[in-house]
């Protein structure tokens, strides 16, 4: 840390980036509470995740209806969606919006990137320094980095030899990448993978899809949201509010409460066609044990290899894409538009990279362990996140002690409700590992979590309470929970889940985000506040150290899935 922080401006408090939850974060310590707040972002603009993901394709899972801020009902009222499911560019319009609406540019500083944070015991205050040399003192630090913005490059021998261009979808060019009739390699079968090959299959000459871990897929079936449905959103945005914030996953719909086994299988049959028909993440709506119940799984598991191998032409391609090797909806489900039938054009091959590995990568392009070259003019990584941590432990922090996030990580992260960490005062993190986040529809838990932290501060500030940091053993016991929540569902069931961090090499297994359903989450929470903050320490004083009974908690929710 140099000696410039000392004499740098000192703020209530600072938060670190500018996607959904950074920026309300900062409306509400700003405008709300009348804190001095300012959000450091690494990117030239706003909108997180939204501002990296530029593929071919890019598009959001969820509703577009629900993809929203709930905070405002003038910016419900105002604002309309234009299709069922919201692209990257208009979900860049909406973020850009927001900011603009509620004046929040003026306080994002862009094209800064955080290179260390460090509590200072003494005087209780983080200072902040940016890669650029400039420094900053808080005394809330407030982590809004986002759970999939730590690109994951696979560390491929020979990739920089590659005399092509090599590309990963979340660092996307702006200028965008010309595949006119060039041969492009995608490496990776993820959601990200499943909306760009259909798209990128369009204009390049040949498209060859490296697939380790052959994956489900739903049709999204996008259109453009019909007048009356966009009027039904303005009229009844109070209902739907109530609806996302009543769901395990704050998704706009309900989980049913019939079983798999409740009904005949040709009942079953019906309902899974329907919902094939509907499209989109509800699939995993339709029965309430899907995700707790293997062999109720293996029901839609089954359903949905045949649907692939119905699509798929060629009985070789069908049966590569149909080796699914994990139950339904344990990875991240995803959903396509026209993922499964790219496979049937003349200019897409698939390779199986489970049973031939990628060896290295030469000049000219990607050789298997079989010993081909594919030779290619362009690499697309679609290989996803170091998701969760990656983008936290990048930030440099050092808490107490000069113990660094790293360390205190070293088996795994170990939070209190995803919130905060023992060791580390005053500083909270939005989504982070240990909250339901990615489980969810993501503008739900986001907007929870900052209300909560700006709730915790306004707390604080009326009762002079100086710092707060959790319980070791309060935090421990939340990791316990974490642990036992996703133990009740079928979710640790998927070996390569990034969920458990086995996309990256030599990151500790642990199940990352909390399955026990946002509803179950938002009412343990306002608990803990209502006990006055049970389980976290407030000023050196300890709380109640027996708390965190969280399975008594419980509601009637089915897991979060
Ligand atoms: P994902 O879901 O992590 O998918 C990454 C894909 O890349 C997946 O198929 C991986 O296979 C594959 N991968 C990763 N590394 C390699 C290497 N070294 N070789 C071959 N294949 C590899 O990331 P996405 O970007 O698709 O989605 C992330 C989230 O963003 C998504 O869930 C939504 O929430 C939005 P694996 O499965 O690990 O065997």
């Amino acid at each position: 840390m140099s000696d410039q922080v000392a004499a740098t401006p000192h703020l209530d408090a600072l938060i670190i980036g500018a996607g959904f939850s950074g920026m309300y974060q900062l409306h509400c310590l700003r405008d709300r509470l009348g804190l001095s707040a300012r959000v450091l972002e690494a990117a030239d603009g706003v909108g997180g995740t939204w501002y990296w993901n530029r593929y071919p394709g890019a598009r959001c899972d969820s509703e577009s209806h629900s993809y929203s801020y709930y905070f405002s009902d003038e910016l419900l009222e105002e604002w309309e969606w234009s299709e069922r499911y919201p692209g990257q560019a208009e979900i860049m319009r909406y973020l850009n919006h927001v900011a603009d609406k509620f004046d929040l540019k003026r306080d994002i500083q862009l094209g800064t990137r955080v290179s260390a944070a460090r509590y200072d015991e003494a005087a209780n205050l983080w200072h902040v320094e940016t890669e650029s040399g400039a420094g900053y003192s808080a005394t809330y630090l407030i982590t809004a980095v986002g759970c999939l913005s730590s690109a994951n490059v696979p560390d491929i021998p020979g990739l920089d030899s590659f005399a092509g261009q090599w590309v990963h979808t979340g660092q996307w060019p702006h200028e965008g990448v010309d595949f006119t009739r060039k041969r492009v390699g995608q490496v990776g079968t993820g959601s990200t993978g499943i909306q760009a090959a259909p798209v990128i299959a369009e204009t390049a000459g040949h498209l060859t899809v490296f697939q380790r871990t052959a994956n489900y897929s739903v049709p999204a079936r996008n259109a453009p949201l019909t007048e009356e449905f966009k009027r039904w959103c303005h009229e009844e945005h109070d209902e739907i509010r109530a609806v996302l914030q009543d769901t395990p996953n704050g998704h706009p719909f309900r989980i049913a409460d019939r079983k798999v086994f409740d009904v005949s299988a040709s009942e079953r049959q019906e309902i899974y066609e329907k919902a094939w028909e509907k499209g989109g993440l509800q699939f995993r709506a339709s029965f309430q044990d899907l995700l707790a119940d293997k062999a109720a799984n293996d029901t839609a598991a089954e359903f949905l290899k045949g649907k692939i191998r119905e699509v798929i032409k060629d009985p070789e391609t069908a049966a590569m894409l149909a080796d699914i090797d994990h139950p339904y909806a344990a990875k991240r489900p995803p959903i396509d538009t026209g993922y499964f039938e790219a496979f049937n054009r003349d200019n897409v091959s698939l390779v199986d990279v489970r049973k031939n590995p990628i060896e290295r990568i030469t000049p000219k392009g990607i050789v298997t362990a079989d010993g081909v070259e594919h030779e290619l003019d362009v690499i697309v990584f679609a290989t996803g996140f170091d998701a969760m941590t990656g983008a936290l432990l990048k930030l440099g922090v050092t808490g107490r002690d000069g113990q660094s996030l790293a360390d205190a990580w070293y088996a795994g992260p170990v939070t209190y409700l995803g919130l905060q960490s023992a060791g580390f005062p005053n500083m909270f993190t939005i989504t982070g590992p240990g909250s339901p986040s990615v489980l969810c529809n993501m503008p739900v838990p986001i907007e929870q979590h900052v209300e909560w932290i700006t709730d915790c501060i306004a707390h604080m500030r009326a009762n002079g309470i100086a710092r707060i940091e959790p319980e070791a053993e309060a935090a421990d016991r939340w990791v316990a929970h974490v642990n036992e929540a996703a133990n009740a569902t079928l979710l640790p069931l998927a070996k390569h889940s990034w969920y458990l961090g086995a996309n990256v090499p030599g990151k500790p297994r642990v199940f990352m985000p909390y399955a026990g359903g946002m509803k179950r989450y938002r009412d343990i929470c306002d608990d803990i506040a209502a006990k006055g903050y049970e389980g976290f320490v407030l000023d050196g004083a300890a709380g109640d150290a027996t708390a965190g009974d969280f399975a008594a908690a419980d509601s009637a929710d089915s897991p979060g899935i």
